[in-house]
């Protein structure tokens, strides 16, 4: 294991000089944030982000994320030619030497919450998620009283889009997944990139869309699409442990077993009803994942990837991206590094 830290480029707030500071981390998970989505990266933009990188004495180890481009999730005839590119900025990626690539396959929404700063006892924040709150929400008029994707969608892109999604099932997804996977595993082995799905957060249907990277078992469908070691899984515990039907150090041991566990993602979920959750510390003890034993699961498969702390909490008056604060995030990354020490030396 190596620890890394997500980075949001030269406009996060978070300078890379801090980031160095936090004991362990040598790695940047980051992206192009300027380029369109469907866009071919421009590698010229990405080796000027890596010699930032680098300048700081770690290195730019995971791409997160290339979005994947909704007419390949929809399966629109334009897909071929937005499969090209991504191949093309797949191969930017591989000639700089950076090894892993987390994307995801979630229709319109990725992470999705219903509060960003609800306030702990101990009066810290942290993003929670209510499924009836969510179907409170009114999309008609676009995405404006969606927590995080107020700016995302006009009123009418966003009907186009769902009503497009109404033919998508997903089995149907599914088959689009593969259609995907076809075309740029084979890229990516050639590349020497590894691709890691990211799980569906959170792991079930939200908006009447489908979702289908929810579990263990759709972690080892996805492999078994396309059998190559580029075709692995971002391993995020947060994602998956808002379902407390998954369980962690199991999938892990599976995942891992197979060589397909290429990033993990470790945070914390407490789950406090039916599809209810608020994110918690990163210990064992302060939510539902068992995080020492997921641990123990990939000490045990000699894991060898990038882990980096998932969200973290707002503490001690810090303002800043939701879930991307430096100080939660660093106390994860020793925590993180200290349980992996004394479970690896045991
Ligand atoms: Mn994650």
């Amino acid at each position: 294991m190596h620890m890394t830290f997500r980075w949001f480029g030269p406009d996060d707030p978070i300078p890379l000089a801090n980031i160095r500071q936090i004991p362990g981390v040598t790695g940047i998970v980051s992206a192009l944030y300027d380029v369109a989505i469907g866009d071919e990266w421009p590698k010229s933009k990405l080796e000027r982000l890596g010699e930032m990188i680098d300048r700081h004495g770690m290195r730019f180890s995971v791409v997160e994320s290339i979005a994947v481009h909704e007419d390949i999730k929809l399966g629109r005839p334009t897909r071929d030619r937005l499969l090209d590119q991504y191949c093309a900025s797949v191969h930017a990626m591989g000639e700089l030497g950076i090894p892993v690539l987390c994307y995801n396959f979630m229709p319109i929404f990725d992470w999705t919450r219903t509060d960003l700063a609800e306030v702990q006892p101990d009066g810290s924040t942290a993003l929670s998620y209510d499924d009836r709150a969510l179907s409170r929400i009114d999309l008609s008029h676009g995405t404006g009283d969606l927590p995080g994707w107020s700016a995302a969608y006009d009123a009418t892109t966003l009907q186009a889009l769902l009503a497009a999604y109404k033919e998508i099932d997903a089995e149907r997804l599914w088959e689009n997944l593969a259609y995907f996977l076809e075309r740029v595993v084979p890229e990516a082995e050639r590349a020497g990139v590894r691709m890691a799905i990211h799980p569906d957060d959170p792991p079930w249907s939200i908006f009447g869309l489908p979702r289908i990277i929810t579990s263990g078992a759709a972690f080892e469908r996805l492999i078994d699409l396309v059998d190559s070691p580029s075709n692995g899984v971002t391993f995020c515990t947060g994602s998956l442990g808002a379902d407390p039907n998954n369980d962690l150090p199991t999938i892990a041991r599976t995942i891992g077993g197979r060589g397909r566990l290429h990033f993990a993602h470790c945070r914390n979920v407490a789950i406090t009803g039916e599809r209810r959750f608020h994110e918690a510390p990163h210990p064992s003890r302060f939510g539902d994942v068992p995080m020492r034993d997921v641990l123990a699961a990939l000490v045990d498969v000699g894991f060898t990837g990038p882990m980096r702390p998932d969200h973290g909490r707002m503490i001690w008056g810090e303002h800043g991206r939701a879930g991307y604060g430096l100080h939660d995030r660093a106390l994860g990354a020793m925590y993180l590094q200290g349980l992996w020490e004394g479970l690896e030396r045991a």
